[in-house]
């Protein structure tokens, strides 16, 4: 059996927090591990299809997320989030909404210039041009983690290997 528990991505738009995340999610399959990984693609959608990117919007969408997360926690699974979860006070929420050891906060730590020039969505650009207003990083802050259980330099390191330094985490957590 493994431990269940949330594991809380949170990073620049381009960082790699998605990718990471699901290659760590594919990585827990292979070894037989139940998990859910909450994107983009499955919440902001479907269930916060409502919300938009204010600061209280993003509050909003960070307080059900992490609802969510607890529900998949609750029955068993390990909970990938991905999600820019830009405000320090809204993962601390999260954090001691559950107990101390089934949440490891994960900072994708990327030079916002490398986020900017990988663009893959041309957000970045948009917002340089005025076209989307309250961009992370670029007018709309977000608030770095102070203590996160892993800290992942996703400029310096590929998807595979931040994934595996994930995998050696939840090793020396007893997770799996
Ligand atoms: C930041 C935005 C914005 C604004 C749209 N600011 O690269 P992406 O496209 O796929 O990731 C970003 C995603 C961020 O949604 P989250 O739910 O993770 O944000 S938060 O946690 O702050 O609620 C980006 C896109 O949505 N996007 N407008 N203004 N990212």
């Amino acid at each position: 059996g493994h431990h269940s528990g949330v594991i809380w991505f949170t990073g620049l738009s381009g960082s790699g927090k998605s990718s990471i995340a699901n290659q760590l999610n594919h990585l827990l399959h292979e070894r037989g591990i139940h998990t859910y990984l909450l994107d983009g693609d499955n919440i902001r959608h479907g269930l916060n299809s409502d919300l938009g990117f204010s600061a209280e919007d993003r509050e909003e969408n960070i307080r059900r997320i992490g609802e969510v997360a607890k529900l998949f926690a609750d029955s068993g699974a390990i909970v990938l989030t991905a999600f820019i979860s830009p405000y320090q006070k809204d993962r601390d929420r999260i954090r001691a909404s559950l107990p101390e050891e089934d949440f490891l906060e994960v900072y994708v730590d990327c030079p916002i210039d490398e986020c900017e020039a990988r663009d893959p969505k041309g957000l970045y650009e948009k917002a340089r041009q005025g076209h989307i207003k309250g961009f992370t990083g670029i007018d709309s802050p977000y608030e770095a983690p102070i203590d996160p259980e892993q800290v992942l330099h996703s400029f310096d390191y590929d998807v595979k290997s931040c994934a595996d330094q994930l995998l050696v985490l939840l090793e020396e957590k007893g997770w799996i």
